[in-house]
């Protein structure tokens, strides 16, 4: 699409809007980021101190004055859609962060916005890029494992295991959606999908805050969490596949602990996003050895599925994408598809029953 040095803006300049910051720097002077926008002064500070960025700004609307070609959307998930809307009709290619939006109706909007005007839009599914998640797609698309009867996902993170840890927008319904469910389960049911090449076909879920009110770091004063801790979903995917997940921020002991683990009647294999380079795996001649002890083998991921760095190799894919190559990318379509699944199981907390995942076929 872009030939010579692309301009990128980064709105949103976190832990994450910082990683991909740093990512780009990789690609320059192909790529070069012009502008950084945060509405906090010290982040500003640091993007100038730091990395020398040319444009600052705490103002929003300034940056959509900016000379740029791309932007990558690295805020609170509330003010994704707004943005991203503004992004494409200003004719800029999008990077995304995920949760997509606050529901499917804004992604469809997006979908189709980026579609009519041929815009790349991607979605930082970031886990895509794990060099094991890469093999075991590629294992499950030759098709050898025959039928897949159980998908098994944990996301288990614990830095809200401690009552005291502090109150952030990530624990406000209005900013971020949802908690786990959004934060974690958009990573799962994407990798669930993206693995199999399976739809989610319908719902059950179950969800708990274990902590209702925290201490907000900027008031000083208690606020009410207005989010999910911990989530448990179990589904129906395309081809009968039962599909069981359990996701906390509560997990007391696990650091960022996502395993996804895939079996079928001619194998079965787990991914470990902890151990990103090996794929663990139970080939069927092996299978009728486990004798009441599990006897999964594991196998290095070869070079081409990429390094363990996948937050570079997703910068990487989307620059590629910018320079017109082609290069399969978690797209705004993918997005959308997860926000069908994430509202899906809102629903169904909200009301205690399954839920479809409608919504796959209109655009798709
Ligand atoms: C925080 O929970 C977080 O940084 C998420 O927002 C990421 O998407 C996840 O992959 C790691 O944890």
């Amino acid at each position: 699409v872009l030939a010579e040095s692309v301009k990128v803006g980064i709105i949103g300049f976190g832990g994450i809007g910082e990683r991909h910051l740093i990512n780009f720097l990789r690609f320059a002077p192909q790529v070069v980021v012009e502008a950084v926008c945060d509405p906090n002064e010290a982040r500003l500070e640091k993007a100038k101190r730091e990395y020398r960025i040319a444009r600052l700004t705490a103002n929003v609307d300034e940056i959509f004055e900016m000379p740029l070609q791309a932007v990558v959307v690295a805020t609170p998930n509330a003010i994704h859609y707004p943005l991203v809307k503004r992004a494409l009709l200003s004719g800029w290619h999008v990077l995304c962060e995920k949760p997509f939006t606050m529901n499917a109706e804004q992604a469809e909007e997006l979908c189709q916005l980026a579609k009519e005007r041929s815009l790349v839009n991607m979605i930082a599914f970031s886990y895509r890029f794990i060099p094991a998640v890469k093999m075991l797609r590629s294992v499950l698309q030759k098709g050898r494992i025959g039928r897949i009867y159980h998908v098994r996902c944990y996301y288990l993170q614990s830095w809200l295991s401690l009552p005291l840890a502090p109150y952030s927008w990530r624990l406000d319904v209005r900013e971020a959606g949802s908690g786990v469910l959004g934060d974690l389960g958009a990573h799962v049911f994407d990798l669930a999908e993206f693995l199999t090449g399976a739809k989610i076909l319908r719902v059950q879920a179950h969800a708990k805050t274990f902590v209702p009110r925290r201490k907000d770091p900027l008031s000083g004063m208690m606020r009410e969490v207005t989010v999910d801790d911990a989530v448990a979903v179990w589904g129906e995917m395309e081809g009968g596949i039962f599909l069981t997940v359990e996701m906390s921020r509560c997990a007391t002991g696990r650091g960022n602990a996502l395993t996804v683990e895939v079996n079928g009647e001619q194998g079965g294999f787990v991914v470990d996003i902890e151990k990103p380079q090996e794929l663990l795996a139970c080939p069927a001649p092996m299978g009728e050895y486990t004798h009441f002890r599990s006897n999964f083998a594991s196998f290095p991921c070869p070079p081409y599925f990429g390094t363990s760095d996948n937050y570079y190799h997703q910068t990487e894919a989307f620059v590629r994408a910018l320079w017109g190559e082609t290069v399969e990318i978690p797209s705004f379509q993918d997005g959308f598809r997860n926000q069908v699944v994430l509202d899906s199981c809102l629903a169904s907390i909200a009301e205690g029953a399954w839920k479809e995942c409608r919504g796959s076929a209109e655009i798709l």
